[in-house]
């Protein structure tokens, strides 16, 4: 019997990417001002930057937005996409938007507000960022476990829920409009979320009449990990473990860009009509009319196929083990990785790869930019850049210190993987030469998509302050 899980589909169309000098690098992330959002993307040979929107799509979504019918009001591509949505979520109103980020700018100004506090196993930056942009504060209650990066356990996603009664008990229901849970939980590694925690935050939530939403976007990739690690779902399909997990939810917010396969798009989809009535009159506002919400007809066509084809459980697999794949390499290499894998992205531990580098030096953001030297691989850092901030003019650091290496939706094959696994190994060797960093400018609200930053000189860079 064969055993090697291979990818379910064949190629059609491919895509050039870019080789470079080391030398050419040097010169274009100093130009980037180390960050590497601002280099240009052909200047990328393997782009791990995210998973959000850079997925190919298959023949059937291109298929589909042929037919996209794109009437300003009534699309038959809206009312494809709603019954998809309505069919999955088992929720009363859906509301497309132009992608995850303006689902939750609505939600949390209809929601939101000064005085609130607003509960999850962790908000992704967006999310923080609208909650906290709304007058809001934004809680993580992660479980213990996600915070210990060489731990391995099954659901790592988790919400504490004696810290989230807590919360409860100390902030007052008037003041808690909604509580969210991340599936999977980005910031901790893309740690899935198992269905005894969804049921038991709703139960925990029932008792004081707080609504749950779910930040959706990777909804299918964390029902898969509960197909294969949670006991009593081994025999459920994909699909029907996705809508227990709707089932418990109130409503959600969806970026499209990740699990639906699609390249732009999103959704918010509640049961609440007089919050729903509000949200829509915002999303005319700056969206465009309910129908569309900011995507043309072939957006709607393209969403409704990748829902559908993302459920499909060879794809799962084959996802879900791909990214496995990568982490046991580095792992098995050496180089500290979070484990286990998430499901869409191989976290490094900053901590403990460049343990002379304190946080305030930005250890990721180091790693990050000698990964692009090395070899033209872009990733992300996920630590003091991103959820780090100056306050009372102290620095207060992120709760881990991490790089992620995000793999897109059908994009890259073995052999790519491959590459980018034996360039990471070669800076995991070269490791005391890498310096710390420090910013030299940042804009006031999520400063990790635009700041420039300027490298320490080395023997500064590791003394501890
Ligand atoms: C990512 C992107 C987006 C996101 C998310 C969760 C759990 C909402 C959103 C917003 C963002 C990103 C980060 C670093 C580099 C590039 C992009 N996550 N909730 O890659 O959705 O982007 O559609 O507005 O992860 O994780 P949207």
């Amino acid at each position: 019997m064969t055993t090697t899980i291979i990818e379910p589909f064949k190629i059609k169309s491919v895509e050039p990417i870019n080789f470079t000098t080391r030398g050419y690098r040097e010169k274009a992330i100093k130009e980037a001002f180390y960050n590497l959002f601002l280099l240009k993307a052909d200047d990328v040979l393997i782009d791990l930057l995210t998973d959000s929107g850079t997925a190919a799509m298959s023949s059937r979504q291109w298929a589909a937005m042929m037919d996209g019918d794109e009437s300003y009001a009534g699309s038959r591509s809206f009312y494809k996409f709603e019954k998809v949505v309505k069919d999955l979520t088992g929720l009363s109103t859906v509301i497309p938007t132009h992608q995850g980020r303006a689902a939750e700018k609505i939600l949390f100004t209809v929601l939101g507000g000064p005085g609130k506090v607003i509960p999850s196993n962790t908000h992704f930056d967006t999310t923080r960022a609208n909650v906290e942009f709304s007058g809001a504060t934004a809680v993580d209650l992660p479980v213990d476990s996600a915070l210990k990066t060489d731990t391995r356990s099954d659901f790592k996603g988790n919400m504490d829920l004696d810290k989230l009664e807590d919360l409860i008990k100390r902030t007052g229901v008037a003041n808690i409009p909604l509580c969210i849970l991340t599936v999977t939980n980005n910031s901790v590694g893309g740690q899935p979320v198992s269905m005894k925690n969804i049921r038991a935050t709703r139960a925990l939530l029932n008792k004081y009449g707080i609504p749950l939403f779910l930040d959706a976007c990777r909804f299918a990739e964390n029902a898969f990990f509960i197909k294969l690690r949670e006991p009593g779902y081994e025999d459920k399909t994909v699909r029907d473990i996705a809508r227990e997990m709707f089932s418990y939810a109130d409503g959600c917010t969806m970026s499209a860009k990740k699990d639906a396969l699609v390249n732009i798009g999103g959704f918010l989809a509640l049961n609440d009509e007089a919050v729903a009535e509000k949200a829509r009159s915002l999303l005319i506002m700056t969206e465009g009319f309910p129908t569309y919400g900011g995507l043309a007809g072939r957006d709607l066509e393209a969403i409704a196929q990748g829902l559908i084809e993302v459920l499909d459980e060879d794809y799962l697999k084959y996802r879900i083990r791909s990214v496995e794949y990568f982490g046991d390499k580095l792992e098995k290499a050496g180089v500290p990785v979070l484990v286990p894998t998430g499901g869409h992205a191989v976290f490094l531990d900053a901590k403990r790869f460049l343990p002379d580098i304190p946080p305030h030096q930005y250890p990721g953001q180091a790693i990050a930019v000698e990964m692009y030297l090395e070899a033209g691989i872009r990733s992300v850092e996920i630590g003091s850049v991103m959820f780090g901030r100056e306050k009372d003019g102290k620095f207060e650091e992120a709760s881990l210190e991490l790089v992620r290496l995000a793999i897109p939706r059908r994009v890259y094959t073995q052999s790519h993987i491959d590459f980018a696994a034996e360039a990471i190994i070669q800076v995991f060797k070269r490791r005391s030469k890498i310096p710390g960093y420090r910013i030299t400018y940042e804009p006031p609200y999520l400063r990790h998509f635009t700041a420039h930053f300027e490298p320490l000189v080395k023997e500064a860079a590791t003394v501890r302050l």
